[in-house]
């Protein structure tokens, strides 16, 4: 497997290295979700909080990003904090890595920024709160995130709560199954929809336990397959966004980010931004539920394939 170790833009923190050295269990955690997804100061607590509930659960955690053009595996509570509360923080997808590098910039980490530098790392599993995907428009404007193609080349297990209604949801499971990327529902059969627990989709396997997902993210590796696993974890039900005000919310989102012209990596940013603005912080309450639980799950995968 090829290494971050040993690349001048890549430091991995002494903790991540030896627990993956030792074959420790260790959860990849983004920070686009901390410096464009959740306002501050409730990030930094979130980031911070995270990596505790990770810690209870015996993992390391490894909150990825980029500092000063440095890429990150194992940010310090001061480089996170840094992240959450420094301007002109931007938001770095694969792509954007070399251009931080040789500008010197700091950088959330996008999903697929974070497993692209987690997996050279050698850590093998990954949670978010929502994964990029298709965007509505994608037929005129081409804007399938690339969060996908990445996804299908690293060989990951990533634990979201799926994509958020804001994307075409029907549109992105089929570009997974063009990628390859095998897709579960954990204790579900119906593809979860970030703010609320079933986006109307059906999907035809899933996982019950931390030991089942890691037993298919095995499998993958016996393949040798090179994609990402999949597991959609839905909100608990009774902390889900209402769905009559999410489909509300969501219709006056679209229009608003038409009207101000928002295209490109600006409209996930923007269209969360106004969920939490419209919704009054019920979005938001949703939000941290969703990634919480993710997060926990992750860990708890990561056990299971350490063990
Ligand atoms: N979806 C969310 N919250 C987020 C993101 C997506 O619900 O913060 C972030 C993730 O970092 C994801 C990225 O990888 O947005 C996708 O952006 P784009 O569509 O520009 O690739
Ligand atoms: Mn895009």
């Amino acid at each position: 497997m090829p290494t971050a170790s040993g690349s001048p833009a890549v430091r991995v923190s002494e903790e991540v290295r030896a627990a993956v050295a030792d074959g420790r269990p260790v959860l990849a955690l983004e920070s686009t979700i901390l410096s464009h997804g959740l306002p501050s100061p409730r990030n930094l607590e979130v980031g911070l909080g995270s990596e505790r509930e990770v810690r209870d659960l015996g993992v390391v955690p490894a909150t990825i990003g980029v500092i000063g053009g440095e890429a990150v595996v194992g940010l310090s509570p001061a480089e996170l904090e840094h992240l959450c509360t420094a301007i002109g923080v931007v938001k770095a997808s694969v792509r954007d890595l070399p251009v931080a590098r040789a500008k010197g910039l700091d950088a959330g980490t996008t999903v697929a920024a974070t497993a692209w530098l987690a997996h050279r790392a050698g850590i093998r599993v990954m949670s978010t709160g929502g994964l990029g995907g298709v965007h509505r428009d994608a037929a005129q404007t081409f804007d399938e995130s690339a969060d996908l193609p990445v996804l299908a080349e690293t060989p990951i297990t990533l634990v979201s709560a799926g994509v958020k209604s804001i994307l075409d949801i029907g549109a992105t499971l089929e570009r997974l199954e063009t990628l390859n990327v095998p897709v579960v529902g954990y204790r579900t059969n119906r593809y979860p929809g970030f703010y609320v627990a079933d986006s109307g989709f059906d999907l035809e396997y899933r996982v019950d336990s931390p030991a089942e997902a890691a037993a298919l993210a095995r499998a993958r590796d016996e393949f040798g397959l090179t994609s990402a696993v999949l597991v959609a974890n839905p909100v608990d039900p009774a902390h889900q966004l209402d769905p009559a005000l999410h489909d509300r919310v969501l219709a006056e989102a679209l229009v608003a980010a038409d009207a101000a012209g928002i295209t490109g990596h600006d409209t996930t940013p923007f269209l969360l931004d106004y969920f939490q603005r419209a919704t009054e912080g019920a979005s938001l309450a949703a939000n941290l539920e969703v990634y919480r639980g993710n997060v926990a799950l992750g860990a708890e995968i990561a056990r299971a394939l350490a063990g």
